[in-house]
């Protein structure tokens, strides 16, 4: 079977509410109905894998959503995300612990400003609250950013939600430094992240929007051409794989040479077509683009937990997927794969 769909169905719900549209619009399956089902899932999920089907993230957009619909959630699916939360189980390695907490902590922010949960409930919403807050302060790093670049514009919009801007001067760091690096912001999926945070709002405030004369805000504007760069580039591509899983260790191991400011998607098209050691490698589409899944015919499994990770050698994690990574010239990039 698939995955349950949590995660989109919980972005669509909230870019209807968002745009003054009823969500369920006489609709054969209704997608409130839907993401109520998702969830159940991915609860049912948890209880035999310890984790939900999709992952911790998809949860917590899901609650979220329906909290925003001002919709019941049950008391026992938001205590699976409490428990998590306590024992710190969000993360995946490479400060994406950093994007769950916040959205969890979104999740819980909502249900304990909209009185959805009584009595004990509500005081471990609140305390949660807070261990999130706390959370995500320790993980701001020297550079003043919470996690990395694309994980602070949703630890601001936890922050905006439980207006802990001004008592916190972490805060207004954090923000100046996301504002020194917007240039990182290219990907669609990681602007709408943005987008909130930087008008000082959150997916909270998509609750409590006026949808009287709505205007046509959404203006096209035209894309800005990049200068084209001159020359070519040669970066290493070299593709590992555990003993465990394959007979050798390293699967691929060669030079690609390609046009200055080509993507690594372009490297690894390139690499396919070139010279009798072919590589070969497959993707799937995504919000963020495409996710690279399968490698030298070796295919990263999601039930088993596994994926493709893309690293800088000797061993810096990428901070972008393949289509958006623009790699320079003499660098060697690695693809692993990996337990997550
Ligand atoms: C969970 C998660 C993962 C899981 C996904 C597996 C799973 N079944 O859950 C794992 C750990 C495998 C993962 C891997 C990677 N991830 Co990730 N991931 C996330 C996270 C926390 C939630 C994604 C999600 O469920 N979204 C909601 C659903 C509705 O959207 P979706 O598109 O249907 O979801 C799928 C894709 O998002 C895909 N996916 C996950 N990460 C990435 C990254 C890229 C670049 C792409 C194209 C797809 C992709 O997996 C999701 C589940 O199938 C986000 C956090 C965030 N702020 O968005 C980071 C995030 C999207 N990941 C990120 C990165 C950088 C990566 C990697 C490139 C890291 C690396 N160096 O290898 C790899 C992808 C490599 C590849 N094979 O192509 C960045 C992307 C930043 C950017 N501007 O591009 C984010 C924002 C985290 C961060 N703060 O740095 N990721």
């Amino acid at each position: 079977g698939g995955r349950p769909l949590t995660g989109r169905l919980a972005l669509y719900l909230l870019a209807l509410r968002a745009a003054c549209q009823p969500p369920d619009l006489g609709a054969k399956s209704p997608p409130l109905a839907r993401l109520k089902y998702a969830l159940e899932e991915d609860w049912t999920g948890s209880q035999q894998h310890g984790h939900p089907l999709t992952n911790y993230y998809q949860y917590s957009l899901g609650v979220l959503a329906l909290c925003v619909h001002r919709r019941h959630v049950r008391e026992e699916l938001i205590r699976r995300l409490l428990a998590a939360e306590r024992h710190d189980r969000f993360g995946h390695g490479d400060g994406h612990a950093v994007d769950t907490e916040a959205v969890a902590g979104l999740a819980f922010a909502c249900l304990h400003q909209a009185r959805l949960a009584h009595g004990v409930l509500a005081s471990e919403l609140h305390e949660a609250v807070r261990s999130v807050a706390r959370k995500l302060l320790q993980a701001q790093g020297p550079d003043d950013l919470i996690g990395n670049v694309f994980s602070t514009p949703l630890a601001l919009q936890f922050f905006i939600a439980t207006n802990s801007c001004e008592s916190e001067p972490e805060y207004s760091r954090a923000r100046d430094a996301l504002l020194q690096s917007l240039d990182n912001f290219t990907n669609p999926m990681a602007i709408s992240q943005l987008l909130p945070a930087l008008y000082g709002r959150s997916y909270l405030d998509i609750a409590s929007m006026n949808c009287q004369g709505e205007r046509g805000t959404l203006q096209p504007i035209s894309p800005v051409t990049q200068p084209t760069e001159l020359g070519n580039i040669i970066v290493g591509l070299v593709v590992e794989c555990p003993k465990r899983l394959c007979h050798h260790h390293v699967l691929y191991n060669q030079s690609v040479t390609v046009p200055a400011g080509s993507s690594l998607l372009d490297v690894l098209e390139v690499a396919s077509k070139q010279g009798h050691h072919a590589f070969t490698f497959k993707t799937q589409d995504s919000l963020y683009g495409p996710f690279l899944t399968t490698v030298m015919k070796v295919e990263a499994k999601w039930q088993e937990r596994r994926s493709w990770h893309l690293l800088s050698a000797p061993n810096t994690s990428l901070q972008m997927g393949i289509a958006d990574y623009k790699p320079h010239d003499g660098e060697t990039l690695i693809l692993r794969l990996s337990k997550w």
